[in-house]
């Protein structure tokens, strides 16, 4: 098989990546280790940045986000018995849209398929060859046989577990990483909206979030031991810690409804650098990985694939690669920025058993800084909303 990009992993970078070319004339074919209906079923994430909407909207994958996605002009900030709200909208001029991730896969997918683009599921032993040559290969297997694509470019789309980035030459590597003691204990529940906005609680049993996929269908999130087991959360169990953590005695309360999914989240910051070597080229959570208290990885992972694409047409049809060489300097100035602010809403929000009598009132004064001085409020609504 012959293309021009070759894309392995089918999430929203992969995916999207390979709409953005075929807008732009460039052939591209796509592996994905899963299935269809596996990837189409993932929970992951929530929150879309208004630059990530308008990418998909300009590239005319919108139009389910705009009818069905919920904008939101605030978020609250919850601790100490008291909610405050930070509106994003007037602090920033922006919002952002609460739209299930598997939902933007299914668009990207539905797209590709329409244009009869090549996404091929199931693939096993993907090997990539010949990254410092200008004709690198990969190897697969698909179907029961072991098959080749040669390409111009590979582009590292498949996660942080993927193999293109274990496939980088190890010298002039950098690494940065931070793991954190918990992890997030996530459930999805059949209730109508608790609230109208997500809260983010912080609360010395620890931290908890409110948020919404559909009007019937709700995603609640609990910090937890990371080593901790779905199955020794009874839902009685859960409910008892959310109303703990969320509720004080204003009368508001956590709707309750079925409990049809549980899982538990690790937590941790990461960036490997460079995001390229030769022709091969990482994007999304393959390069970087942030804790999800910021809302920032799949709009990441959005913006990388959208400077690549502008590389990539700027080499087919300018015939220039300086955009291709500037990748990584690019990418990176918006990936510390979002690593920055993931990791300061991570430590403002969550209980760290280690922190001491004096962090710990650092961290109630941080948070009524932030609620109260609008010089602060406004430092999180832009990073929130992705005004960077
Ligand atoms: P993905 O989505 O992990 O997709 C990688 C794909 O590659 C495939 N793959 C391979 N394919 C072929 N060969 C191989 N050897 C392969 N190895 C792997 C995988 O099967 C997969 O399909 O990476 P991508 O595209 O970079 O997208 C990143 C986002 O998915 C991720 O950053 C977000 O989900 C993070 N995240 C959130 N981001 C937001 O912007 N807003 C949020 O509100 C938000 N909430 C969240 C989140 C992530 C969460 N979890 C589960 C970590 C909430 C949660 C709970
Ligand atoms: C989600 O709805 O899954 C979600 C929302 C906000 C976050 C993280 C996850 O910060």
């Amino acid at each position: 098989m012959r293309t021009q990009v070759a894309i392995i992993g089918a999430g929203p970078a992969g995916l999207l990546l390979s709409h953005l070319l075929h807008l732009n004339g460039i052939d591209s074919i796509v592996l994905e280790s899963r299935s269809q209906a596996e990837i189409e079923a993932t929970i992951r994430a929530g929150v879309l940045e208004q630059g990530t909407m308008d990418i998909l909207k300009n590239a005319g994958v919108g139009a389910r986000m705009q009818a069905e996605g919920a904008l939101h002009h605030g978020i609250e900030l919850a601790f100490d018995g008291r909610r405050h709200r930070i509106d994003l909208s007037e602090l920033t001029g922006k919002a952002i849209t609460v739209y299930p991730q598997h939902e933007v896969i299914k668009d990207l997918v539905a797209a590709r398929q329409a244009a009869q683009g090549q996404l091929l599921f199931e693939v096993s032993e993907v090997e990539l060859h010949g990254i410092d040559t200008v004709t690198p290969t990969v190897g697969f297997t698909h179907q029961g046989a072991a098959t080749r694509i040669e390409a111009d470019f590979v582009i590292g789309c498949d996660g942080y577990h993927g193999v293109t980035r274990p496939a980088m030459p190890l010298q002039g590597r950098q690494d940065y990483q931070r793991t954190y003691g918990f992890g997030w204990f996530g459930i999805l529940v059949e209730s109508a909206p608790s609230s109208n906005e997500l809260i983010y609680a912080q609360h010395q049993r620890g931290f908890a979030l409110v948020s919404t996929r559909t009007p019937t269908v709700q995603r609640l999130y609990f910090q937890c031991d990371p080593a901790d087991h779905v199955d020794n959360w009874s839902d009685d169990r859960i409910w008892g810690e959310l109303h703990a953590r969320l509720e004080n005695n204003d009368g508001w309360r956590v709707n309750e409804g079925r409990i049809f999914q549980k899982n538990i989240i690790g937590m941790r910051s990461f960036v490997s650098t460079p995001m390229q070597s030769g022709r091969l080229f990482l994007a999304g959570d393959a390069a970087h990985i942030v804790p999800p208290t910021g809302a920032k990885g799949m709009n990441l992972a959005v913006s990388d694939v959208h400077l690549l694409a502008q590389g990539l047409e700027q080499f087919y049809h300018q015939g220039q690669e300086d955009r291709l060489h500037g990748y990584t300097a690019a990418a990176l100035k918006r990936i510390w920025r979002a690593e920055y602010f993931s990791w300061w809403m991570t430590s403002l929000l969550h209980n760290f058993t280690d922190a001491s009598l004096f962090q710990r009132e650092m961290q109630r004064a941080e948070l009524e800084c932030v609620v109260s001085s609008r010089a602060m409020a406004t430092a999180l609504a832009e990073n929130y909303v992705g005004a960077f």
